[in-house]
């Protein structure tokens, strides 16, 4: 078989050997006989970066040669996962470092293990940004990821008698060879403070002063020597501030102040989908946004651009140089704070600050869930950034103006257009923020963009359409199958070459060769190898042994109730029942992963996992259902999990009540795997089903108009529950401790989150036939393993729209105003 990788150059392989060993001896300071694995993953590392400075430096140099227009992403969170692979591979040289370490009596895959994720991420929203930094760098736009660099990612999840636990996510410890610091460039942020009238203009004074210093990571694109940045921010006490006093009691007091000072980029909130409202997440936001612009506007007013003065103070062209795109509202107070910066600082005119400041930003919107808007009260904005909550006000007072000249007398309107909102505690609602103050809105799905239209932003939709968007999400073809599916890419590009990697709709040409028995039989094999490794990883990581001639069925995401894992424990118990039943009866073996993390305050996420894990002791322990039936919690799921599962992947669990994720991206994950997908139709399983087809993907359940109906009518879960036996056993064995019999009360709260009076605000009950029913179909297709394929071929067909190389396109050329190329730069 051909590999994508092709074959190792011998001079190529003697220089990466020397390299190596030169690391070894000067940057790692040991020989050979003291080293130790985690030495040689560095020297690695080490190895590899190298490759990539001298296109790095290159590249800068070009972006200021030329001034193009640069793309600012602001993201509270980049999931990058690990680096090594991705950067090999981006640079085309992951045959010759393979070799290179054989000869050395190494092995990349072992050394691989110690990269720890970078894991300053939750789930899908971070994820996506880390996609998008492979995009933007492959399609060569002069794209800058701005972020914060939290000392603690996301945090590992242990299981311990089958509930969750968290520990400290310390991924700093050993280093990190990836990233550069750069005090040189650290940058004073404000906070606290008050505001005071001088000579007519406002002045923020007063105000406590923590050190952004950051730290950049190359982002290279694919074979194409462009190598952008990550610039993630950490926080510095500001020397000067806190060590004016050396008598004893103050140094001590200046010490331990600066640990303070420090704590906003101790940790990275660990909700999803979830906002808590804390001064310190607040501060994080602030600290990112002002960081941030205080870096780009310094980058405009100094990069070459043709005139004689030293800086470019006319701020009239930011836009044409400056996009900033805002990743949901988390860096929202961007608007704030560069009309302060243009206002306060710069000297404009407020009508001019506030026709550039717009023409620059763009919102995305990432959710529809109520609890996850950012709603800020009034008090904690007064007290940490007095001066913005005036500049806010403001913006307000002028907007409603508009409003009101435009619906005059229509007080309703006014009210629901407010970016001020009263209650018992007044609140700025950051998302309304973050839309007067963009030129375009985004949604990350088409459901998703037309519901903001109809429900959350109806009334700004009605004030501005123009403004409002669809960029349905995508995912990067290099992590999510070249890197961590090597067999399925050879495989493909045996038949239709390489073109797809950054070209994935090429990937349409395999309808060609689905009835090519050849082809069919290659991919069963990829398939049916990846789920014996993965057999073989669970036995060694979990000790839980499975069938690979099971159907692999996965479910891995944050747990939420929204995302209904517990409709799929639904579906577990009632199979299991079923054998029960009928132990001699004829069955589709299944192994039911789960995988995910739960919020720590999210009390009835960690229920449901306890419940799987519960159920799985069960199931997994009764000698009438053998092999027939597994359920494994798949612990600490990550980006590097993620990679190794999904290729063995035969169905795909999108089944989120209709309405409520916004788009979902392990879904195109799993398809471009060769998965086939059970969904609902919500977020993107919409479009994956006009790009399949819908003889191609198992589609159950209410349409987002059937919830609404619903709803409407009055829902009532008991009604589904007295009406089908099956359910009612699974439902009663749950709430009678069958699977908790050491604590039968242990699952109540489940049971009653379902059935109360306005119970199952998700309507599991009311999928539950026809989700079970679809599943039956799902095990009917199974049966039949060559047809099978060939949908799962078709699937992998008809994923090219998924790549973020389209959706980073079209944000290019529909938001940005900037070009996107596959042409390399000169190396
Ligand atoms: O857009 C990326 C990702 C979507 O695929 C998911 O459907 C959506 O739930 C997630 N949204 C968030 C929202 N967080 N906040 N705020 O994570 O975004």
């Amino acid at each position: 078989q051909i590999s994508i990788r092709g074959l190792p150059l011998l001079e190529n392989v003697a220089s990466v050997k020397k390299t190596f060993n030169r690391h070894l001896h000067f940057t790692i300071v040991k020989d050979r006989n003291v080293a130790t694995n985690r030495d040689y993953y560095l020297s690695t590392a080490y190895t590899v970066r190298d490759h990539l400075v001298g296109r790095w430096i290159r590249t800068q140099q070009h972006y200021y040669d030329t001034d193009p227009k640069r793309v600012y992403y602001l993201s509270l969170e980049y999931y990058m996962g690990r680096s090594l692979s991705n950067m090999m591979i981006n640079l085309g040289i992951e045959s010759e470092l393979d070799e290179s370490l054989y000869e050395l009596g190494l092995s990349i895959e072992e050394l691989e293990e110690f990269e720890e994720d970078a894991g300053l991420g939750n789930g899908g929203l971070g994820r996506l940004a880390a996609c998008f930094l492979d995009s933007m760098a492959t399609l060569g736009l002069a794209g800058y990821g701005y972020g914060l660099r939290y000392e603690f990612g996301i945090f590992q999840q242990t299981i311990k008698d089958g509930f969750q636990c968290e520990e400290p996510d310390d991924w700093l410890r050993y280093g990190n060879p990836w990233e550069v610091p750069r005090p040189e460039y650290q940058i004073p942020v404000n906070l606290y403070g008050r505001v005071i009238e001088q000579n007519g203009k406002s002045k923020w004074v007063d105000t406590k002063v923590i050190m952004a210093m950051p730290y950049d990571t190359p982002v290279p694109g694919f074979n194409n020597n462009v190598v952008n940045t990550l610039r993630l921010w950490s926080a510095k006490a500001a020397q000067k501030f806190n060590f004016q006093f050396f008598n004893d009691g103050e140094y001590l007091n200046a010490v331990s102040e600066q640990s303070l000072a420090e704590n906003v980029t101790r940790v990275l909130y660990p909700n999803d989908n979830y906002m808590q409202g804390k001064e310190l997440r607040l501060k994080q936001e602030y600290f990112l946004v002002a960081a941030t612009l205080s870096d780009i506007i310094r980058r405009y007013k100094h990069s070459k651009f043709g005139v004689s003065s030293a800086t470019r103070d006319d701020f009239s062209t930011f836009p044409d140089k400056v996009a900033i795109q805002l990743n949901d509202t988390h860096p929202a107070l961007t608007i704030a704070e560069l009309m302060r910066l243009l206002v306060d600082i710069e000297g404009l005119e407020w009508d001019v600050a506030w026709d550039v400041t717009r023409r620059a930003c763009a919102y995305t919107n990432h959710t529809l869930m109520p609890e996850a808007v950012e709603r800020w009260t009034v008090g904690l904005l007064e007290y940490v950034l007095p001066r913005h909550l005036q500049i806010i006000y403001y913006i307000n007072l002028r907007h409603l103006q508009e409003v009101a000249a435009r619906y005059p007398g229509d007080d309703n309107r006014i009210r629901n257009l407010s970016i001020v909102e009263e209650g018992d505690e007044k609140r700025i609602n950051m998302a309304y923020l973050a839309i007067v103050g963009s030129h375009v809105v985004n949604g990350v799905a088409k459901i998703h963009s037309d519901l903001l239209k109809t429900t959350l932003f109806k009334s700004f939709y009605e004030l501005t359409p123009e403004k409002f968007q669809n960029k349905t999400n995508g995912i990067t073809p290099r992590r999510w199958l070249v890197l961590s599916n090597p067999n399925l890419s050879d495989a493909i590009a045996e038949k239709i070459g390489e073109d797809w990697i950054t070209k994935l709709d090429d990937l349409k040409r395999l309808r060609e060769f689905v009835n090519n028995e050849a082809f069919v039989r290659d991919i069963q094999q990829v398939k049916q190898e990846n789920k014996h490794r993965l057999a073989e990883w669970l036995l060694k990581t979990q000790h839980q042994q499975i069938n690979p001639m099971s159907l692999y069925d996965m479910q891995v995401k944050r747990i939420h109730e929204y995302k209904r894992q517990l409709l799929n424990v639904l579906h577990i118990i009632t199979l299991y029942n079923r054998i029960k039943a009928k132990p001699d009866g004829k069955y589709v073996p299944r192994t039911v992963m789960i995988g995910g993390k739960a919020a720590p305050g999210y009390h009835m996420a960690k229920k449901i996992i306890k419940l799987i894990n519960s159920v799985g002791k069960v199931v997994n322990n009764d000698p009438v259902i053998g092999d027939r039936l597994k359920v494994v919690f798949l612990e600490n799921y990550r980006v590097t999990m993620a990679e190794q599962i999904i290729p063995a992947a035969d169905l795909s669990e999108q089944i989120s009540l209709a309405g409520m994720e916004a788009s979902g991206t392990s879904n195109m994950k799993f398809m471009l795997n060769g998965s086939m997908t059970i969904c609902t139709l919500d977020g993107a399983n919409v479009e994956m089903a006009e790009e399949v087809g819908d003889d191609n993907i198992f589609i159950f359940g209410m349409t987002v108009e059937d919830v609404d109906k619903r709803r409407e009518q009055g829902y009532r879960a008991r009604e589904f529950y007295e009406k089908n036996a099956e359910l009612k056993q699974a439902m009663d064995q749950i709430r009678d401790g069958f699977f908790s019999p050491e604590n039968p009360e242990l699952f109540h709260e489940i049971f009653d989150s379902l059935m109360n009076e306005h119970g199952d605000h998700y309507m599991l009950l009311a999928d539950y036939e026809s989700y079970i029913k679809c599943q039956e179909r799902v095990s009917e297709l199974f049966k039949d393993p060559i047809a099978w394929t060939k949908k799962c071929i078709l699937n992998i067909a008809a994923s090219g729209k998924f790549s973020s190389d389209r959706t980073i396109a079209e944000y290019a050329r529909e938001i940005w105003g900037v070009t996107p190329t596959l042409h390399p730069l000169p190396h």
